[in-house]
């Protein structure tokens, strides 16, 4: 059991008695722990529990008031839509006071869910058509909060998807280079410069009008979507920390960064990464068909664009997090944040390579067009 949580639990209505915790999951933002509980009946029943981290989230309350309100609006449209809203939202475990948190004395943030059981999130894709369900799913997400009230929500994390602000945070850490870096990954540096132009191009469509904010999710990685064990299909989007306006493009292209990769995120053999132009297609495929209703034409235009441009800043995020010591993303050995950003950089290649097809497959699904078998 790791130390402190039986005192973090007894804060929660958990039903049963503690039996185990551990950390759990590979997320690299949070600090998240499954923890097992004894039922009277002999039955065994397990919850999530999560403490938020506030070097990320400077604002832990914010991210909580958007928490509760996003959750009670999904689970109100899930029931309205005949779905089952203990497993297709997250769902908080109040605290003992009846509070969506409880914070430490030394002003820890944590909070708890009810376990999706009978499905679990991966790493990597292991079977196509997850990915197709993983993306109707993030389609289907949009829809349900298409009619929440976006002044209600807090930005969590300002900027988060602004690429040219990443830019220049980036600039920034090559300047400052706190540990020597930047000598050794001069390419990389090069590599990001050389695509600058492309970085305000959504930005600039959303100043100007152009494309619609919605209320999306912004962090649409394939193993924030919980994967039914018996049916394949997508069960829940979870880590709902980053809901906030943002465009639609961020959840489509944030979704084939992380899933059309032929490797791990962190692969450091580069000659197994590559861009995997049908899991793309799987991506086009499930997205178009949950959000294709109501994408505008200049949206579904910029797919293509958007998955590269995703990458690119993500791939961007991690450089400028090696640069400065790994402050961010969570680590386990020092070299890790670069190739994570190698990873991404060899699939900006293999998307630049694939330009044209990936422009073509969207057409094919559109919907304006028949499907070329
Ligand atoms: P992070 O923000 O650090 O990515 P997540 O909220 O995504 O944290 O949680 C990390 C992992 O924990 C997820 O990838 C998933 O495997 C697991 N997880 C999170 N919430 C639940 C839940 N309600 N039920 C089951 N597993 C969950
Ligand atoms: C983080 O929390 P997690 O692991 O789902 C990050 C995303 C990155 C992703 C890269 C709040 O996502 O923006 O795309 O890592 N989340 C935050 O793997 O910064
Ligand atoms: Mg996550």
């Amino acid at each position: 059991m790791t130390a402190d949580l039986p005192e973090i639990v007894a804060h929660f209505r958990f039903e049963g008695d503690l039996t185990d915790g551990l950390p759990y999951g590979f997320g690299h933002i949070n600090d998240t722990y499954a923890v097992g509980f004894r039922q009277a009946d002999g039955s065994y029943r397990r919850y999530i529990l999560q403490r938020i981290n506030q070097q990320v989230f400077r604002d832990p309350d914010a991210i909580m008031e958007n928490m509760v309100q996003v959750t009670r609006h999904l689970r109100t449209r899930i029931i309205s839509d005949g779905g089952d809203p203990e497993r297709e939202t997250l769902n908080l475990v109040p605290t003992v006071c009846d509070n969506s948190h409880y914070v430490t004395p030394g002003n820890d943030y944590w909070r708890a869910f009810q376990f999706i059981e009978g499905a679990r999130s991966y790493e990597q894709v292991e079977n196509p058509r997850h990915v197709t369900c993983a993306a109707r799913a993030f389609g289907t997400f949009q829809s349900l909060l298409s009619d929440f009230p976006v002044a209600q929500l807090h930005e969590t994390i300002p900027d988060f998807h602004n690429t040219p602000k990443r830019y220049e945070a980036f600039s920034e850490a090559v300047s400052l280079d706190p540990g020597n870096r930047a000598v050794s990954v001069q390419r990389e540096i090069e590599f990001v410069r050389r695509r600058q132009e492309e970085m305000p191009v959504l930005v600039d469509l959303l100043e100007a009008g152009s494309l619609p904010a919605r209320v999306t999710h912004n962090d649409t990685k394939f193993n924030n979507v919980m994967i039914d064990d018996l049916t394949g299909e997508a069960v829940c989007v979870i880590d709902l920390d980053t809901v906030m306006p943002g465009l639609a493009l961020y959840d489509f292209g944030d979704a084939v960064r992380s899933a059309a990769n032929t490797a791990a995120e962190d692969e450091p053999d580069l000659s197994r990464v590559a861009f995997d132009l049908a899991i793309y297609e799987r991506i086009v495929e499930g997205f178009l068909d949950t959000a294709g209703d109501f994408l505008i034409p200049l949206e579904i235009e910029y797919l293509p664009f958007a998955a590269r441009l995703l990458t690119l800043e993500c791939g961007m995020r991690f450089l400028a997090d090696y640069l400065l010591g790994d402050v961010y993303f969570k680590v386990q050995h020092p070299e890790q944040n670069l190739d994570r950003c190698r990873t991404q950089f060899k699939m900006i290649q293999g998307m630049e390579a694939n330009a044209d097809l990936m422009i073509d497959l969207v057409a094919a699904y559109d919907g304006r067009l028949p499907i070329i078998p």
